[in-house]
């Protein structure tokens, strides 16, 4: 309920509801502890706005997460619009009134809470929001942005990907089945570049035709609702978050997890039952930071293309120190990832890099 999700840690929630297009419209600031919160818009038809406040402040705590581990200067948010209707039947005149609201809200943050594109946004949506606002990144490149994340996100997924393979003993992915649940924009690229190092594609989505250009490409489909029921060497999750709790880590036919999408296990004891059954699994707020690389690199920092592809490979070592840390300790991977996050995030660390 909405008491409930209100009983949050993090620093703020904004909400707002239009009542001519009928949505309603957060905003959650979990921390701004090392910069301004940062985390993209996504937008949905929720069942309530209670699921809309959750999944936005779960998925802004995934945010101040991944910039800490990625030792970026931002701080974690997340913008949720709950549709009233699935965003393919939103005519183009909702979908630009909703997006004005959108940017009158983030704008009244002054600069508190920058946004950017997520699941249902796009570059020419971060256009639009930008004639209102300025703190929006990933605007379309002929409009002074930075473009779409999608690419730098697949490539830090699929260093991922061979990190965790090697880890797990696999080797390289040169021959081993690969299921990839999503082919949309990180999803599709990340086909593309497993392919390219020899894996044995298997692919879901619930989209015909992406599935079509897929199996024209040689790839096995596997039906959307059999992914958890088939059997492959490495799981790579690129559509929704929330797809594997402790009956599906339990039963999963996968000897290791690494995927794009935020918030893959539902809860912690999700990953307590993939590591006593041995599936390594790549924390997600570590795998997808190449879109936070990308963004936040080439609008904040000043990096280049070659920067950004630079730290986004690096993923592969992040990932090789919380699978050291997690065998010292004798936790999961997530609690491992946690533990770095958090040694950036305590005050200690920041009087400690002050002096
Ligand atoms: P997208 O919307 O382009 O692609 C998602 C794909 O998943 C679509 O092809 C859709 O048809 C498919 N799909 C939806 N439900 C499905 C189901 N039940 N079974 C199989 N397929 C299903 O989204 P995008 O940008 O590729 O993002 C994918 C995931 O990665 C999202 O969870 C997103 O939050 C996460 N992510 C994306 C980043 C980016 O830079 N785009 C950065 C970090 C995380
Ligand atoms: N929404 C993407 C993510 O979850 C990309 C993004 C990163 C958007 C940083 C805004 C800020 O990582
Ligand atoms: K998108």
């Amino acid at each position: 309920s909405i008491d409930d999700e209100l009983r949050w840690d993090g620093e703020l929630t904004v909400a707002r509801h239009d009542r001519e297009t009928g949505t309603t419209f957060v905003i959650r600031i979990d921390s701004t502890r090392l910069g301004p919160a940062s985390g993209g818009t996504r937008a949905a038809h929720y069942p309530s706005i209670g699921h809309a406040l959750a999944d936005a402040g779960k998925l802004a705590g995934a945010m101040t997460l991944k910039m800490a581990v990625s030792d970026l200067p931002m701080g974690g948010g997340k913008s949720v619009i709950a549709l009233p209707a699935p965003r393919n039947r939103i005519d183009s005149a909702t979908w630009s009134r909703i997006l004005d609201i959108h940017a009158e809200n983030i704008d009244k943050l002054e600069g508190n809470y920058w946004t950017g594109p997520d699941v249902n946004t796009n570059s020419s949506d971060m256009d639009q929001l930008s004639r209102t606002t300025k703190y929006v990144f990933g605007r379309s490149v002929d409009n002074g942005g930075a473009g779409s994340s999608a690419h730098a996100t697949a490539l830090g997924v699929f260093e991922a990907m061979k990190a965790t393979a090697r880890r797990r003993g696999l080797g390289t992915l040169d021959g081993r089945k690969v299921l990839v649940q999503g082919l949309g924009a990180v999803g599709g690229d990340v086909v593309r570049l497993a392919a390219q190092a020899g894996a044995r594609l298997l692919v879901a989505d619930t989209d015909p035709q992406r599935l079509e250009a897929a199996s024209l490409a040689g790839h096995t489909i596997v039906p959307a609702d059999e992914v958890l029921r088939t059997s492959c060497d490495l799981f790579a999750p690129c559509a929704m978050g929330g797809i594997i709790d402790s009956a599906a880590a339990a039963s999963i036919p996968t000897l290791a997890v690494a995927g794009a999408a935020n918030n893959i296990l539902t809860d912690a004891a999700a990953g307590e039952v993939l590591r006593s059954r041995g599936v390594l699994c790549a924390p997600d707020f570590v795998a997808n930071a190449g879109g936070a690389f990308h963004l936040v690199g080439r609008e904040v920092l000043g990096w280049n293309e070659d920067d950004v592809v630079e730290r986004t490979r690096g993923i592969g070592r992040t990932l090789d120190e919380v699978y050291s840390l997690s065998e010292e300790r004798g936790i999961t991977t997530e609690a491992a990832a946690l533990l770095l996050a958090r040694t950036r995030l305590s005050p200690a660390s920041t009087t400690a890099a002050a002096t």
